[in-house]
């Protein structure tokens, strides 16, 4: 299908050019604090919001009349899908896709139809990787679209529904592992309550963890090697997500002892309905030891819902990437555009520019941020805070063995009084500017 109106992939042009389908700073080889581009990001395309999402909004259907939506047999549409999903990785000269089991082939009439179509295309995607070298960054089951997942997917309180959701998992999982998948991404849909008066909060977070050791342990059984990543998110669709963000899935995964299976998939625009920032969520998921991945996209301050846009604010992208390095960067993780173009947006080559634009933003993030690295103001800043924490007398007070009237005796014998030192938010914010 000639759908782009390009045939050959976007290229890096250097900062000065004109062509509007051009890389002006993602510059794919260009190595930067010892890396190239394409390893610090290991961008991916999204199969849902690209492919499957025909713009409707809750006022209105489809803007974008996208050919395979209105195609008589669904598993030809899905067939089209997956090769235009290959194009669209070859334009942009991106490695990774992600999916749900839903956006690649169609439910059909039961779980074994659907279970027999997702085999399918993913038969299809194995031809096609191995053609073209393109890989999976993670897949993922779809249980909050159908109408049996209304009241929730592992947290439902029927637990035919749980039954299924294990049905469900088991052949994502499956599929994901054959296609070399690097992780296997959950992001909760339906697992929250719309309200506290029919609800069981204790049983269905017993459930939700119950679920995830049955995921891991099977995860093991079958040697998948990556992780699962569980991506938070506070509301929307429910009033209140279990999920609700890096500090709480971290509860629940101490509660169950699977924080050395499970890392996190964190979101920029779930971060911010949850009142926080990227950088909060991925600084505290790095201190914690659970960074996996992102989903790379832009909220709307001013709403207060997932609008999901590409993400193209280089300030705070360069903040974004600055954790990321501190983090230590990806292992099995990337950068997947779980975003989608505004309904607006109608002409394919929109798709295009829309992931173009936001590989750059994100390009200079990343120059702006080994930038500031370089420098080494920052840091020494940061690090000048702490000192005296590497001083034995002080590093003892968090060790085992320290006790607090130990410590209480020590302020009185030494006359301790600590001196107020500033913060210097200003200066640093200025420093951040001049790079
Ligand atoms: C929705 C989520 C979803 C996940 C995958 O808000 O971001 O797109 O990334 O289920
Ligand atoms: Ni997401
Ligand atoms: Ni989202």
């Amino acid at each position: 299908m000639n759908f782009y109106s390009i045939k050959d992939a976007i290229k890096y042009e250097g900062h000065d050019s004109k062509n509007p389908l051009a890389f002006r700073w993602y510059n794919p080889d260009q190595k930067v604090l010892g890396k190239t581009m394409r390893d610090h990001f290991r961008f991916a395309v999204c199969y849902w919001h690209t492919l499957c999402w025909p713009g409707l909004d809750p006022f209105g259907g489809d803007t974008f009349m996208r050919p395979w939506h209105h195609m008589a047999d669904p598993m030809e549409a899905a067939k089209v899908k997956a090769d235009l999903m290959f194009e669209t990785l070859r334009l942009l000269d991106i490695d990774f896709f992600c999916f749900h089991d839903l956006d690649i082939a169609p439910e059909g009439k039961n779980l074994k139809e659907f279970n027999a179509n997702v085999t399918a295309i993913a038969k299809i995607f194995e031809k096609k990787m191995a053609q073209s070298g393109k890989k999976l960054l993670w897949g993922t089951a779809n249980m909050f679209s159908n109408r049996r997942f209304m009241a929730g997917a592992a947290t439902n309180p029927d637990p035919d529904v749980f039954a299924y959701c294990a049905a469900q998992v088991k052949h994502c999982l499956d599929v994901t592992k054959d296609l070399g998948g690097e992780n296997y991404v959950m992001w909760g849909g339906r697992e929250g309550y719309e309200t506290l008066i029919n609800t069981n909060i204790g049983h269905e977070l017993k459930q939700a963890g119950r679920f995830l050791s049955l995921a891991v342990e099977y995860k093991h059984k079958i040697g998948f090697k990556g992780p699962i990543l569980i991506e938070p998110k506070p509301k929307e669709p429910t009033v209140h997500q279990y999920d609700f963000d890096v500090a709480s899935i971290y509860g629940l995964l101490k509660s169950y002892g699977l924080e050395n299976d499970v890392k996190l998939n964190i979101e920029q625009n779930h971060a911010i309905l949850a009142g926080h920032t990227f950088q909060h969520e991925i600084a505290l998921a790095a201190a914690l030891g659970i960074f996996g991945s992102l989903d790379l996209n832009r909220g709307d301050y001013l709403l207060g819902w997932d609008t999901d846009q590409f993400a193209m604010n280089v300030p705070e992208l360069t903040l974004m990437m600055l954790e990321v390095i501190r983090a230590g960067g990806f292992t099995t993780g990337g950068m997947n555009f779980d975003a989608k173009i505004r309904r607006q947006s109608i002409d394919p080559d929109d798709l295009l520019h829309a992931h173009a634009a936001s590989m750059d933003a994100t390009a200079r993030g990343l120059l702006g941020a080994a930038k500031i690295i370089e420098d080494g103001r920052l840091q020494a800043e940061v690090d000048k805070r702490y000192a005296k924490w590497s001083e034995p007398v002080n590093k003892a007070m968090l060790e085992k063995g320290a006790a607090l009237e130990a410590i209480a005796a020590r302020v009185h014998k030494d006359a301790i009084e600590p001196q107020p030192k500033s913060g210097r938010q200003e200066y640093l914010e200025n420093l951040l500017n001049q790079v």
